[in-house]
């Protein structure tokens, strides 16, 4: 069996309860690969992930390798192939006495997680070392490790196929076909409410799925606040945060990010803007992705943009401008 190295922070989160099985089940990586699990937590949490490991060994999966808990970053990320970066401080949260409510605070209180955890990876992760990160704000978190870590030879994304599963499920709902009919599906920019979701050059049948809806006033007024605002619904709903959603589209992305991307398709991720389609250089964006035989991801180019989506890419990588603004002191 091949063996793998993957580090989870925030292990004893509601997305690492449904994730964590499904790293170790053969699904993700493949049943001929062994999956050595390194669970991370902050030093307040990090003994209840016994229990979970508990449980982990008691759903018996013949990939199950060595299963560990830490709250050191550094012993966590030694080694790994893939690191996710599930963990974050959220909204609403009480630090000395202040209610984190503004998205500044919150990018600066994560920003210096990021740092720390960026600089452990570049360091002592695998030199071809993948690393998604979940925790919000996904971009900017993404931005920051992607900056401490430096290191050029391991390839960060900032997960955005949450917003295009979602964007998928709604087109699919309003043409009143299967899923598996919609195609390159694109979530361009910031995993916020500025993201857009093109239903333009996604595709039902190999047709763009905005000339089968054929309705362009619901594409542009109810689909994309539909899209962008799901999110909220589910928490309105719930109680609760999205989690099993969150997870699958973690283990979407880690499979998309492994295998071949089949032509007339894509995959739905942040990275690195290299200045494609007029992003400024180094921003973590939402771009149309593609994995290629030889494992090496790009950016697929050459997709048409109408006015309408080029005034909504706008918007979004203005909000992804500003925010690199407010961590300018941690990415210098
Ligand atoms: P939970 O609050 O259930 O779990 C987060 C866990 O992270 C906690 O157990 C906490 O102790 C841990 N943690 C905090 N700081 C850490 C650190 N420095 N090192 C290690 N662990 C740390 O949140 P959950 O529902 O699991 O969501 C996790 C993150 O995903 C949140 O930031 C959330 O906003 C974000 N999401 C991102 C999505 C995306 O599409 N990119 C969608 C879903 C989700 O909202």
């Amino acid at each position: 069996m091949k063996e793998i190295n993957v580090a989870v922070t925030g292990g004893a989160g509601q997305i690492a309860y449904s994730l964590l099985p499904r790293l170790i089940s053969g699904e993700t990586f493949g049943s001929d690969t062994r999956v050595n699990l390194r669970l991370i937590e902050i030093p307040q949490v990090v003994e209840k992930l016994e229990g979970t490991i508990m449980e982990l060994i008691d759903c018996g999966f013949d990939q199950t390798g060595i299963l560990t808990a830490t709250s050191d970053i550094r012993e966590g990320v030694k080694d790994a192939d893939w690191v996710l970066l599930v963990g974050s401080i959220p909204r609403g949260i009480v630090i000395d006495g202040k209610k984190i409510e503004e998205r500044s605070d919150l990018l600066k209180i994560n920003g210096g997680i990021f740092t720390d955890q960026g600089k452990a990876i570049g360091e002592l992760a695998k030199q071809n070392a993948k690393i998604l990160v979940v925790g919000n704000p996904a971009n900017t978190n993404a931005l920051i490790g992607m900056n401490s870590a430096n290191n050029s030879s391991q390839q960060w994304f900032a997960m955005t196929a949450l917003d295009a599963n979602r964007a998928k499920a709604q087109l699919a709902q309003k043409a009143s076909v299967d899923i598996s009919s919609l195609k390159n599906m694109i979530i361009w920019g910031n995993h916020s409410p500025t993201m857009y979701p093109d239903p333009y050059n996604a595709t039902i049948n190999g047709k763009s799925a905005a000339e089968v809806i054929d309705d362009n006033t619901w594409l542009e007024n109810d689909y994309l606040p539909l899209v962008q605002q799901r999110g909220k619904a589910v928490i309105d709903a719930r109680g609760a945060s999205s989690a099993a959603s969150a997870a699958n589209a973690a283990i979407d992305t880690v499979k998309a990010v492994e295998n071949y991307t089949e032509p007339g398709d894509c995959f739905s991720a942040a990275i690195a803007s290299d200045g494609s389609y007029g992003v400024p250089k180094g921003l973590i964006f939402g771009f149309p992705l593609r994995t290629r035989e030889s494992g090496e991801i790009e950016i697929i180019q050459g997709i048409e943009l109408n006015d309408f989506a080029k005034s909504k890419i706008k918007i979004t990588t203005e909000e992804l401008e500003s925010e690199r603004e407010a961590v300018s002191d941690l990415i210098s």
